[in-house]
């Protein structure tokens, strides 16, 4: 059989130019712990089942993958040569690291929970556009969170009933407007008119308002030349932004959109829906940290990390651990939480939003947990309002004031009736 236990080496110093990756390994009563580790290092890398004969070539070693650590409850880190990998192409790193590894009997569970990205690949990746400063200049905001609300009914409103909700949270006093992430170009809403009457109203808002306002149009497509064209056609129109569904779309289509969006001057907001399909079992799958990652190299310049507190699984420390790693520029290994040390070199910072089950209730816990260098997305809590939309974002930003101004919500509450409405509807009770 395969000497899955010659690609361990407990003994091996990675080289600065590898690339680390953390890993959980579950193993089969029947299966000795040395070989589970190396087949996920074999599988993951250049091996296989069987013994072949090219595996002895020393040119075939010198990208093979080592598990070099291995510590409590089936904790291990591999090192993976720099040059296994095309540095800049994410479908190929990913198709070994999080590829094949996930599947076989010689593991019962898998888990990726972080990357170290070597220099040479992180510089093979464009990074965010604009970063949070970009993003913070567009709106001329240089501290406050960010606030955004996606209508709801998430989809089959019509073009105008979509346009005019987003007519009345401008006004209201959100900054943005964001499709969901099931929001394309369906027969009762299409694409284009959507993003002509939505900008023609926006730009109304700006106006009435003298706040800058903008909309996060999801370019989500059946191809990637019409995700571009639609992208382009956001740009034509005015636009500050494209979204994606940054897994439904895949990797390349998100490197593509960033490749495109540098000439059409877009930030791209990256929405992550299908995540909880592998990110929220402990024991396996592919982490949530590892993903903001992922989409910071490919150049996103806001992602979604979760709230601990609203409607979406999201552990707290989970939450924290990848927005630190997709804002800060230098970070420090965690061991307890396996998280590896990481140099992002010049990539810019991207934007963290906090998104999911959110109410005007839940804002201060929100700040409390999360600082203010966020962007707050609330959908339900700003339409579910008993006096509707505009009355929701009336009172999301005056909760949000409210915080920052130090005050407590009942104070907030005493002059802001839309606030007091919501504080009698919903409390401070966390959906569930
Ligand atoms: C939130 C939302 C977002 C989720 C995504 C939804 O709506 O629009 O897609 O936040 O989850 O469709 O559920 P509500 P995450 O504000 O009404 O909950 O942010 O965890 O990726
Ligand atoms: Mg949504």
């Amino acid at each position: 059989m395969a000497g899955y236990e010659d690609f361990v080496d407990l003994s091996y110093k990675p080289a600065k130019s590898d690339m680390i990756v953390s890993f959980r390994v579950g193993v089969p009563g029947w299966e000795t712990k040395k070989r589970a580790w190396g087949a996920v290092a074999s599988e993951s890398s250049i091996g296989t089942w069987a013994k072949v004969v090219g595996l002895k070539y020393e040119h075939v070693k010198k990208v093979a993958a080592k598990v070099f650590w291995a510590g409590k409850d089936g904790w291990i880190k591999i090192a993976y040569p720099v040059d296994h990998f095309e540095y800049g192409n994410m479908a190929q790193i990913l198709a070994s690291i999080a590829g094949n590894d996930f599947g076989m009997k010689a593991v019962s569970s898998l888990r990726l929970q972080d990357v170290k990205w070597p220099a040479k690949i992180v510089k093979a990746f464009p990074g965010p556009q604009f970063g949070i400063k970009g993003i913070r200049k567009i709106f001329g905001v240089k501290k406050r969170p960010l606030m955004l609300s996606v209508p709801k009914p998430k989809v089959g409103m019509t073009t105008k009933e979509h346009a005019q909700i987003g007519y009345d949270i401008w006004t209201g006093g959100l900054d943005l407007l964001k499709d969901d992430e099931n929001l394309s170009n369906q027969k009762f809403n299409p694409f284009e008119k959507r993003v002509k009457l939505s900008l023609k109203l926006r730009d109304k808002a700006e106006k009435e308002t003298g706040e800058k306002k903008s909309y996060l149009i999801n370019v989500t497509a059946p191809t990637t030349d019409e995700m571009l064209r639609r992208a382009k056609f956001v740009a034509r129109e005015g636009g500050e932004y494209a979204m994606i569904d940054v897994i439904t779309s895949g990797w390349t289509s998100v490197r593509t959109l960033r490749e495109h969006c540098a000439d059409l001057g877009l930030a791209i907001h990256a929405h992550r829906a299908f995540h909880g399909a592998f990110d929220r079992n402990p024991k396996h799958g592919f982490s949530n940290l590892a993903v903001g990652e992922v989409v910071r190299l490919l150049g996103v310049d806001q992602y979604h990390i979760g709230t601990h507190i609203g409607k979406m699984v999201s552990p707290k420390h989970e939450v924290l651990d990848v927005q630190e790693h997709i804002t800060q520029q230098k970070v420090r290994e965690n061991p307890v939480e396996h998280c590896l040390a990481e140099d992002w070199l010049d990539t810019k910072p991207v934007f963290p939003v906090a998104s999911g089950g959110l109410q005007p209730g839940l804002i201060p816990q929100i700040i409390d947990l999360l600082g203010t260098e966020i962007m707050l997305q609330l959908g339900g809590g700003v339409h579910g309002h008993p006096k509707g939309s505009h009355a929701g974002a009336i009172a999301m930003r005056a909760a949000l004031e409210a915080k920052l101004e130090g005050k407590s919500l009942e104070e907030a509450s005493a002059s802001c009736k839309a606030l007091q409405q919501a504080m009698d509807y919903w409390g401070y009770t966390r959906p569930r």
